[in-house]
């Protein structure tokens, strides 16, 4: 019988690290964002969520499951995605009279990380990526990468960017309803197929100061965040599109170093200053300008997020004297940590 019948979809999002950063929201609620940002999204092999989402009338309430551990499904964040998709599913419904009345149903989600809690990698993004697709894919909504880009930020403001692959931006919009603030896709992951990633594992604690409290500290106290917001990012936005369109590692390098350390700059000029590099992240950054100096030009690029954790890109070619660096850094037990031989590789093809 149709009433007992079980619906199901299953998807995957990777996790996305921000070349041009976001941080700063000019309304809270929507997660719209103070400036527009940039992406490099992991492989989909290394980190990533697996989503699947499934309904039926059997179902007495909505279920969120991550990692094997039942979640809090009445944040805000959560509901505000829920409440859309079940709207665009109504419409669809009202539409087509033969549809199931799937909208009616409560939902049940699963979700799996495959990369270690201990990584330190926020794992929002992908997760909140994975429930808006695995949602909407259960309700067969029409809605395009955009749209759903649109319903994933206000579960996370970087989740909008991993709905798309590879090379990915999150233009801020200027709307008050957040309508155009959206994700879009600046090349896909097989346009710059040497691209490589190495995650260094500094710390597996979690982070004192969350993205969400520590960016709105910025926006209230930080002067050299207003000048990052209006002058720094949207000229960066450009050039670094234009490098990763073009191929040009060494603009990219140079930017995503650069953006990074005027993040952590904004961070610093908060009050209270916000840490999240610590003393061997600033070892890492050491460690890429050596490399850098000995090749003579920019083969390996530092970001790192909120949190101590390196992400380093490189390009296929340059792996032995990158990874092979930083391997025998790590082998010295200069206070990285972290599963697989302490460093995670990521965007291996
Ligand atoms: C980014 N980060 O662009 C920046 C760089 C951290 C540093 O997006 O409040 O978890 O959920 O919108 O997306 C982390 O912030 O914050 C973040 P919310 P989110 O990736």
């Amino acid at each position: 019988m149709a009433e007992e019948e079980v619906y199901r979809a299953s998807t995957y999002a990777p996790v996305n690290i921000a070349v041009i950063k976001y941080w700063g929201k000019r309304d809270t609620k929507l997660n719209l964002p103070t400036n527009s940002s940039l992406s490099v999204t992991l492989s989909q092999d290394d980190l990533r969520t697996h989503t699947t989402a499934s309904c039926s009338a059997q179902l007495s309430k909505d279920t969120l499951l991550l990692n094997g551990e039942g979640q809090d499904i009445s944040s805000t964040r959560t509901q505000a995605c829920l409440r859309e998709l079940r709207s665009l599913r109504q419409q669809l419904e009202a539409k087509h009279a033969t549809a199931p009345k799937l909208s009616q149903m409560k939902l049940k989600i699963v979700s799996e990380n495959n990369f270690p809690t201990a990584a330190g990698l926020a794992s929002s993004a992908a997760g909140f990526a994975a429930l808006v697709r695995a949602v909407a894919d259960l309700y067969q909504l029409p809605a395009s990468p955009t749209e759903l880009s649109r319903i994933a930020r206000q579960g996370s403001g970087s989740a909008c960017r991993s709905l798309f692959g590879g090379y990915a931006g999150w233009q801020m919009g200027e709307k008050d309803d957040g309508s155009d603030s959206v994700a879009y896709e600046v090349a896909p992951a097989s346009h710059w197929p040497a691209m490589r990633a190495i995650i260094l594992v500094a710390s597996a604690e979690k982070k004192d100061v969350s993205s969400t409290a520590g960016m709105q500290q910025t926006v209230a106290t930080s002067a050299l965040f207003q000048h990052r917001a209006n002058n720094v990012v949207p000229k960066r936005m450009n050039m670094m599109e234009k490098a990763m369109k073009e191929r040009d590692f060494e603009t990219f390098a140079t930017l995503t170093m650069k953006d990074s350390n005027n993040f952590h700059a904004c961070c610093l000029d908060t009050e209270p200053p916000i840490f999240y590099m610590n003393e061997t992240s600033r070892a890492a950054v050491r460690m890429c300008e050596a490399i850098n100096k000995e090749a003579g030009r920019s083969i390996c690029a530092y970001t790192f997020d909120a949190g101590p954790n390196a992400v380093v890109y490189y390009l296929k070619d340059d792996e032995s004297s990158v990874v092979g660096t930083f391997k025998s850094m790590l082998g010295e037990k200069t206070g990285w940590e972290g599963p697989r031989g302490q460093a995670i590789k990521a965007l291996q093809k």
